[in-house]
């Protein structure tokens, strides 16, 4: 049905553009390149040798190799007594494995196109000149074993060779002392060759379904056509020689796709997760990370330290002071803002776009200041003296009331709609709470 669906939209599509002269005449101009023909002259040339003739004569030969196999699996071909046939309608086998190899790279490109990327390969071998290296390396190596085991098959007769071709001889020689089917022994390596070079998950697991087509469809009716033909000498053979290189069949493909599946489908642990966040248990310089974390659901271990043991720990921290953190990595980090640019990064809480990143700098930096001036007014004084002088610089007019004045009109500067500087709520808005707790706490 799909195949009738299809040729109806195609000729709707071909009838709909010869109704327009410009359609005309580009059918016209297709008809005049002769496709089909062209198609099938190349398709029909007789099997070639890729290792003679110059540049020109390599590139025909591979274009009417291609050719042959495509029409043999579109179209199908009868087998001699010797040979097997090919075609999904009653065929020994449904379809070549060249294409099979060809539908599964299609079938891998539009989940790609449909689901998206999915990567296979790990970051630092993702270029693309690393991915086309590795491919070349395989490609390479499969081309070396195709060739050896032509070889060792045209040794034996040179009228048999690989591509479906009548068989005349059984060749256990070469590549076939260690495989009864070298070539698809490669298709294993291929597997991850193209997938690699894709650098993609659904490539990964369309391409695996070729060694499984191989091994359920094509193997079996090649085997049975070779018991047919040598009777007692193949299982004798095959008694001595596994199928598949080392006994590595498709099952271990598979088996190595669903690891990655369930990889893949396993949730990475946050960046910050198992975070240390080292402070004093107060609600002041530390909280907004605090804040941070609690609100974003990341599992961290709030370190807080008592004054009586803060003397012993000093020296340790990397500033002399708290808050510092300690990554699950093992890096450590101290300075309270930079702390909470990591945690506003990690948790969503710090705009990714620059202008608004400056923004939040920028009024987080004026809570700085607030705290400075804060901390300078009454420096040096105790008990009512302080806080009388304090109490009067968050008048009207004192320095602290004019620092927490400028916050405010950072805000109105932004002019967005709801409370949070941004818009949305990010570490500024959180520094806030955690400043003005700081400040009233006492
Ligand atoms: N610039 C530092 C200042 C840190 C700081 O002054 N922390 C205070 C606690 S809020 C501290 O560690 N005091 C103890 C000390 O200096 O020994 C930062 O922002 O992290």
């Amino acid at each position: 049905p799909l195949i009738e669906k299809s040729t109806t939209a195609l000729n709707d599509a071909i009838k709909a553009a010869s109704d327009s002269e410009a359609g005309t005449k580009m059918l016209k101009a297709v008809e005049d390149l002769q496709l089909a023909d062209r198609f099938e002259k190349l398709a029909a040339a007789p099997p070639c040798d890729l290792s003679k003739g110059d540049a020109t004569d390599k590139l025909s030969c591979i274009g009417s190799t291609i050719a042959n196999q495509l029409s043999r699996s579109i179209k199908g071909s009868p087998g001699a007594a010797n040979q097997l046939s090919v075609g999904m309608d009653g065929g020994d086998i449904p379809v070549l494995p060249f294409g099979a190899i060809l539908a599964c790279v299609f079938l891998g490109m539009v989940l790609r196109i449909v689901f998206g990327r999915q990567r296979f390969m790990r970051k630092s071998l993702s270029s693309f000149t690393a991915r086309t290296a590795i491919f070349i390396a395989f490609f390479a190596f499969v081309i070396g074993v195709n060739k050896q085991g032509e070889a060792a098959m045209k040794s034996m007769d040179a009228s048999q060779g690989p591509n479906f071709l009548p068989v005349t001889k059984l060749a256990t020689g070469g590549p076939y002392e260690h495989t009864r089917h070298p070539m698809y022994a490669c298709v294993m390596l291929l597997v991850p060759a193209v997938a690699m070079l894709a650098d993609s998950l659904y490539m990964a697991a369309a391409m695996s379904l070729v060694p499984l087509y191989l091994d359920r469809y094509v193997i079996p009716a090649e085997e049975a056509l070779l018991q047919k033909l040598f009777g007692g000498s193949f299982d004798e053979y095959a008694a001595t020689v596994p199928r598949w290189f080392m006994g590595v069949g498709p099952e271990v493909l598979l088996v190595a796709l669903i690891v990655c599946l369930i990889r893949m489908l396993k949730p990475k642990a946050h960046q910050l997760s198992g975070l240390k966040f080292y402070y004093f248990p107060v609600a002041a310089r530390g909280d907004c990370a605090r804040l941070a974390l609690t609100l974003r659901k990341i599992r961290f271990k709030d370190m807080v330290i008592p004054p009586s043991e803060w003397g012993d720990l000093k020296p340790k921290t990397p500033w002399s002071s708290m808050p510092y953190v300690e990554l699950s990595s093992g890096t450590v980090l101290g300075q309270s803002y930079a702390i909470f640019r990591l945690i506003g990064k990690g948790t969503g809480l710090y705009p990714e776009d620059a202008i608004l990143a400056a923004r939040v700098d920028e009024c987080m930096d004026g809570l700085s200041d607030v705290g400075s001036v804060t901390n300078k007014t009454g420096q040096g004084l105790t008990g009512a003296e302080k806080l009388k002088k304090r109490g009067a610089a968050c008048k009207e007019g004192g320095d602290i009331y004019v620092a927490c004045e400028r916050i405010e009109a950072c805000y109105a500067r932004a002019a967005t709609p709801g409370p949070f500087l941004t818009g949305e709520l990010s570490i500024a808005d959180l520094q806030v709470f955690a400043q003005v707790g700081w400040a009233t706490s006492g």
